[in-house]
């Protein structure tokens, strides 16, 4: 109430976003060793402040004033400047600094470098109005460059791409889409001469997602490759802040990331390195798409608990019928679910950076190698759903005030909106997930490892739980066996079929947790509750 008696309500306030997360705090003590958990804490407690403090100025900013193309200079030359404003400017500032792609390379760590960078981004996100867009293609980029860079690609652009001065960090876009497909690039047209010891790219590509950024992976029709597609580098500027041959017709005019500035271009002679074996494109940008999916998986479960941990402040406060909202049974248990739904997601995607941890730094077997593999597209998937429904959920816990654009609430939708649609549709990587299990033993993998992780669960109250599971796995391997000789049956099923490995793989990983004793069970009912399996 003010002096004269109205009525305002309290906005809701975010805390630290490392403290105030229980789930996040719990898994992070169950999994790490003390030691390493003790010397990251520090840091996450600072990001957890900053997601809370200065980095919501920036990230209010960056969304005020959308990114600008300036296509002539006042005399009339082209000059096609992409202007941004200073809030996406410091939160690009705030990632260096805070090393939230080369807490990956550095590998202080060793192999829980890759959790603990995930736990960072997971923190910078929902702060960080999309500037971890760019990030994602930056370390898609740098993990391309590790693995098929040769030495002088690597050492010229990985210290770059994994730099903590903000003076030398480069950020990298990954343009795969064309006029003809985005899902579908087998009509690429873009083309690559080979010229003097490099090549020339001209073509052009329809969503460049961070058109500021310094460099580009991109596919092209290879002249010395038969005109088969090839994975190239590109430089966007030269030494003068000029662009290297690129010629910028409009920024996209977007539902949501409406901070990023996602361009259409065309190249028109632009110099370009071959990273990796000519003819090998796809195969060489998936190494890129694997690790901007996982990014994206990260980020759709930041979306979430930065919703709940909006909507939980806000029931605290909010009156209605005589009581507070966290007073209502069913307004409690609609924070329920939607927890459970955030929990689950939490524990799927954390495991997957245990899992490329390992693989990164040597310590995976090949069960690990193959789980990584086939939950990528799997958690990538589930994930980006999940979040349209949780935070579309979490809106109406403000009621109309969820709906007004100035309380912050609804970019939070726009923006979870994109996340099942870039970097590979649900259907598209449902498809990848077929992909995965008819040309390796990746079925057998994950049979095996939820199974090893049921078996360790020993208490009572659990078993018809565990059962479920088991009964679920089982049910999957029959549809899959019975649907091979039935590709279109198969494939009308792909999108259920991944959606079950997804929910019967998480209830695995928190059956063990309850076992435990460090999830409530009541966590683990509750995500059983809805089917396991919808094959
Ligand atoms: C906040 C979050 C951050 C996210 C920010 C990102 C913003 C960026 C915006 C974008 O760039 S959006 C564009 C994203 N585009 C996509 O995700 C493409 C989606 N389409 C696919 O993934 C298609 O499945 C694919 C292009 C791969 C299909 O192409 P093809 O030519 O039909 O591929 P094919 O023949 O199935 O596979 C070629 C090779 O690649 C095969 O290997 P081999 O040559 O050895 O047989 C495949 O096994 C391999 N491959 C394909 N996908 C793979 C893979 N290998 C490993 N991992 C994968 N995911």
């Amino acid at each position: 109430m003010n002096d004269a008696g109205e009525f305002f309500q309290d906005a809701p306030v975010l805390g630290n976003q490392y403290q105030g997360d229980a789930a996040l705090q719990a898994w992070l003590r169950a999994h790490l060793p003390a030691e390493v958990l003790k010397e990251i804490t520090p840091g996450l407690e600072r990001l957890g402040g900053r997601a809370a403090g200065d980095m919501l100025t920036m990230a209010a900013d960056a969304e005020a004033h959308p990114p600008r193309h300036v296509p002539y200079d006042p005399w009339g030359r082209r000059i096609d400047r992409i202007e941004t404003t200073s809030g996406w400017q410091e939160l690009r500032r705030v990632a260096v600094e805070e090393g939230i792609v080369a807490t990956a390379y550095e590998r202080r760590q060793a192999a829980w470098s890759r959790l603990h960078q995930f736990v960072r981004l997971y923190l910078y996100h929902p702060s960080s109005a999309m500037a971890s867009c760019p990030l994602a293609m930056t370390d898609g980029a740098a993990r391309v460059l590790e693995v098929y860079g040769d030495q002088p690609l690597q050492q010229r652009y990985l210290p770059h791409l994994m730099s903590r001065d903000p003076g030398q960090f480069w950020t990298s876009g990954q343009w795969m889409t064309e006029r003809s497909g985005g899902s579908d690039v087998s009509g690429t047209s873009t083309v690559a001469r080979a010229e003097s010891g490099g090549y020339r790219l001209h073509g052009t590509k329809w969503f460049t997602s961070a058109s500021d950024s310094q460099l580009a992976v991109t596919l092209a029709r290879d002249s010395e490759a038969g005109d088969k597609l090839s994975l190239f580098l590109l430089e966007l500027r030269d030494a003068g802040g000029r662009l290297n041959g690129i010629r910028v017709h409009r920024l996209k005019d977007k539902l949501g990331t409406r901070a990023l500035p996602t361009a259409e271009l065309t190249l028109a002679g632009t110099p370009a390195q071959r990273i990796g074996a000519p003819g090998h494109g796809v195969r060489n940008i998936a190494t890129v798409l694997n690790i901007t999916r996982l990014y994206n998986s990260v980020c759709a479960v930041s979306y979430m608990r930065r919703g709940l941990a909006l909507a939980e402040d806000y029931a605290h406060k909010r009156r209605a019928f005589g009581k507070l909202l966290a007073e209502h049974p069913l307004h409690r248990e609609t924070l329920a679910e939607l927890q459970v739904e955030f929990v689950g997601a939490l524990h799927l995607v954390l495991h997957l950076g245990v899992l490329l941890g390992r693989d990164e730094t040597g310590a995976a077997t090949e069960a690990d190698q193959l789980l990584l593999r086939l939950l990528t597209p799997v958690a990538k998937l589930f994930t980006g759903k999940q979040a349209i429904a949780v935070v579309s959920e979490v809106l109406e816990c403000f009621g109309g005030q969820g709906y007004i654009e100035d309380t912050g609430l609804p970019v939070l939708l726009r923006d979870c909106q994109v996340l099942s649609i870039w970097e590979g549709t649900t259907n598209v990587l449902s498809l990848d997930v077929l992909r995965v299990l008819e040309h390796s033993k990746a079925l057998e993998a994950f049979a095996a490892d939820v199974e090893n992780r049921l078996v360790r669960v020993q208490h009572p109250d659990l078993e018809r739980t565990c059962n479920t599971v088991r009964q679920a796995v089982r049910d999957m391997r029959n549809w899959f066996d019975a649907t091979a000789g039935s590709p279109t049956e198969r494939e009308t099923g792909a999108r259920r079929f991944a959606f079950s490995l997804a929910r019967s793989y998480t209830a695995a990983l928190l059956a063990g947790a309850a076992q435990d004793g460090w999830l409530d069970s009541d966590m683990l009912r509750r995500w059983c509750r809805a089917p396991l399996t919808l094959v």
